[in-house]
This record gives C-alpha cells, structure tokens and sequence, in this order.
C-alpha cells in the first residue's frame, strides 16, 4: 500500500543518498523553471500576431538563447558529474562485506586478516515463517549487517548470472556480474534495517531474491563478526600448511609496515622543515615585518607625532596654528593638482596601473567566487550536516580499529 509520503524518493539512509536527493531536487528546480518558461513563451509567441517583427534578426537575442542554456546545463551536469565520482571512488575502507549474487539468493562474506572467512547465505522468509512486522516478499533468514556511520565497503560479484544489487533508500545499485568486482560504499547514517531488491532480470526468482541490510552501532557489528570468526576458527583449527604461511606474511606485513613509516617519516620531517620551518617559519614573517609593517609603523608614527607637535601650538596659539593647519590641507590640495597638471604621464600612467590592478582582483574574485560555486554545489547538506557526520564518523572509526586492534592482539 502506497502513502503520500512515497511520491518522491524514499527518505535518505546513507550519507551519499543525501547528496543524491539534493541533487534531484536541484534537477527538478532548474527544469520547472526551464518547462515554464518555454512554456509561457511558446503561449506567448502562439497569441501573437507581430511575432516576426519581434523576435527575427535579433543578434543578442540569439547570443542570449545560446549562452543562458549552456550555463543551465553546466548547473546540471557538474554537481552531477562530481557526485558521481564521489560514489565510485572509495579510499581506504575499514572493513570490507563481499556480496555473491546466486540463482536465487546472495551470500555475504566477511573476512579477517588472520585467514578467517565467515559466510553465510540469505534467502527469501517464506509466508509461513513471517513474523508480525515483517515485510512479505522483503524479509529474508539471515541479514547482511554493516555498522552504522562507518566507512565500509561492499564488493559485488555474482556466481552464475548476472544480478543486481540494491537498496534504494540508500542510493546503492552495483550489477553483480560473473568474474568481475564491483564496489559500493556502505555507510548508512543510523541503525536501522534497509530493504531492496534484485535489480536485473536473472531468472524464474528473481523476484525472490531479496536485500535485508540490518545498519548496528559499531560495537555491536564488532562484537557479532569477532564471536562469528571465533566460531569459525575454531571449525577450521589445524591446518598446519596455512598457519605456516599465515606467520609468513605477518610478519612480512610487519616488516614492511616499519620500512615503511620510517620512510614516511623522513620525508615528512624532510617536508615539514623545509615549508614549516625555512619558509613559514623565518621566510614569511620576515619579509612581512620587513615590508608592510615596518613602512607602515614608521608613517603611522611620523603622523603622530606631527599631529602632537601641532596640537600641542594649537593650545598655546589657537589662531597661528590653525591658520597653518588650512595652509597646510589647500597645500596638501596643490600639491596632488600640481602633480596631475605637471606630470601627467606618470599621473595617467598610476591611474591606467590602478584600474588593470583592479580589474585584475576582479577576474580573480570572479574565480574565486566560480570555484567556490563550483565545488558547493556538488555538496548541497549543510556544513552543519557534514561536521556532524564527520565527527561520528571519526569516533566510530577510532573505536571500530581500537576493537579489532586488541582482537587483533589477542590472536596473534
Ligand atoms: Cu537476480
């Protein structure tokens, strides 16, 4: 059964739906704007008699109705563009879901780094078994579950067909295809279970091959994968072959991962005290007391002081002083109209170097302000928004690695 609230999209779960929604809204608003326009044109061009004598022959007319809809497209295609680059790149996640498409149902797989690997499939809930709440034809026996606000990755790949897989809440679809890896990101902003379905044909059930991601806090995702690795290692125990090369590349990984930060270090120490220390540090501040303040200190002082020293005549001689003070101001006058009428080279020439600076700070305002407008628009949340997201994100991550590091510890 429909509500009115399902007329649009489904409510945002992912911090990249959000992006996407907005990105929807920003569409319709440029296209209701460019349907009623034409549309009132093309009413008004239709009512009236004089239409050639209006709008033939008219040069800026046609540079304007060249120009205004490139500009329209730009606003549509760049947001576009970037959030799509946003969606498929993916920078180092902290845990990874590998899901298999199969003819009828999917398997998730989650592995750890000691060589564990614990799968489980996920089929349709049959009528029979369906609890009250549960969604007919969208529930299935096992879910796939990911943590709440923590960068995670899934990895779609099929073992047969092709399938596709989707949840549309949160603006994920990846085909599944034989051979072959897709990734998508899976970062839903709170808990919650997310449904979807299997978005390409791929057999006689295809209908009934639902997607049920269950979004826990990160606590409880750890907990549940750590006592299912556990379980499994323990189902697995004794493969001698496998341990010996496991010990391997530990510790091969952890030789390398030495080499590594000291190599790391020393170029950012190298780095660091070159910019930090050379340049920011003695270069910058140098050259500015140098320059700006110095010349400034010495004027703002000069002027004091000649203000002080006048001042103090003032109060001794009101008359000579201030008959000096106008003296001096119609001087000051002079001199500036003197300079204009005597040189006027040099004067035309300071005048020609103001305005070709300015204008010159103006093309670089107008950059500004178009790259600021070009890189906002791809991000249309808030900045409150993001910090918020931001900050949780770091937390999670910091607890999910202080977890899996002591589980990590504990094993080795
Ligand atoms: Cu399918």
């Amino acid at each position: 059964m429909s509500f009115w609230g399902q007329v649009g999209l489904q409510e945002s779960t992912s911090v990249l739906a959000v992006e996407v929604q907005s990105l929807y809204d920003h569409g319709m608003v440029v296209m209701l704007f460019v349907f009623s326009y034409v549309g009132f044109m093309m009413f008004k061009v239709s009512i009236n008699g004089l239409f050639s004598s209006e709008y033939l022959e008219k040069q800026w007319l046609e540079v304007l109705w060249t120009i205004f809809p490139c500009v329209l497209l730009l606003l549509l295609g760049l947001p576009s563009i970037k959030l799509l680059y946003l969606m498929d790149e993916l920078e180092l996640p902290e845990a990874t879901v590998k899901i298999i498409g199969h003819q009828w149902y999917w398997t998730y797989e989650y592995s750890d780094a000691l060589g564990s690997t614990y799968s489980f499939d996920s089929y349709l809930k049959a009528d029979s078994s369906l609890e009250m709440g549960d969604y007919r034809l969208l529930e299935v026996d096992s879910r796939c579950v990911v943590a709440t606000l923590l960068h995670m990755r899934g990895l779609v790949t099929s073992d047969d067909v092709i399938h596709s897989w989707a949840i549309p809440s949160a603006s994920i679809k990846a085909d599944a295809i034989p051979g072959r890896l897709n990734q998508i990101g899976l970062c839903f902003l709170y808990s919650g279970v997310f449904y979807g379905q299997c978005s390409e044909l791929c057999g006689v059930n295809h209908s009934f091959m639902p997607i049920c991601v269950e979004a826990v806090p990160v606590e409880i995702f750890t907990d549940w994968i750590m006592a299912n690795h556990e379980e499994n290692r323990n189902n697995n125990a004794g493969n001698t072959y496998l341990d010996y090369l496991f010990w391997l590349w530990k510790w091969g990984c952890k030789g390398g991962s030495v080499l590594v930060d000291v190599l790391y270090s020393l170029a950012y120490l190298y780095v660091w005290w070159f910019w930090a220390v050379l340049y920011y540090g003695l270069y910058v501040p140098t050259e500015f007391a140098v320059t700006t303040s110095w010349s400034f200190t010495k004027w703002t002082a000069g002027m004091c002081f000649s203000f002080i020293k006048w001042f103090g005549w003032f109060v001794v001689s009101p008359l000579d002083a201030g008959t000096y003070g106008v003296k001096y101001a119609f001087e000051q006058i002079y001199s500036g109209v003197w300079y204009v009428v005597t040189k006027p080279f040099e004067f035309s020439f300071w005048v020609v170097k103001s305005i070709v600076k300015s204008i010159f700070s103006l093309c670089k305002f107008s950059l500004f302000l178009i790259s600021s407008m070009v890189s906002s628009m791809s991000s249309f949340t808030d900045d409150g928004f993001k910090q918020v997201v931001m900050e949780r994100l770091n937390t999670n991550t910091s607890k999910f690695l202080w977890i899996i590091g002591n589980y990590y510890k504990e094993h080795r």
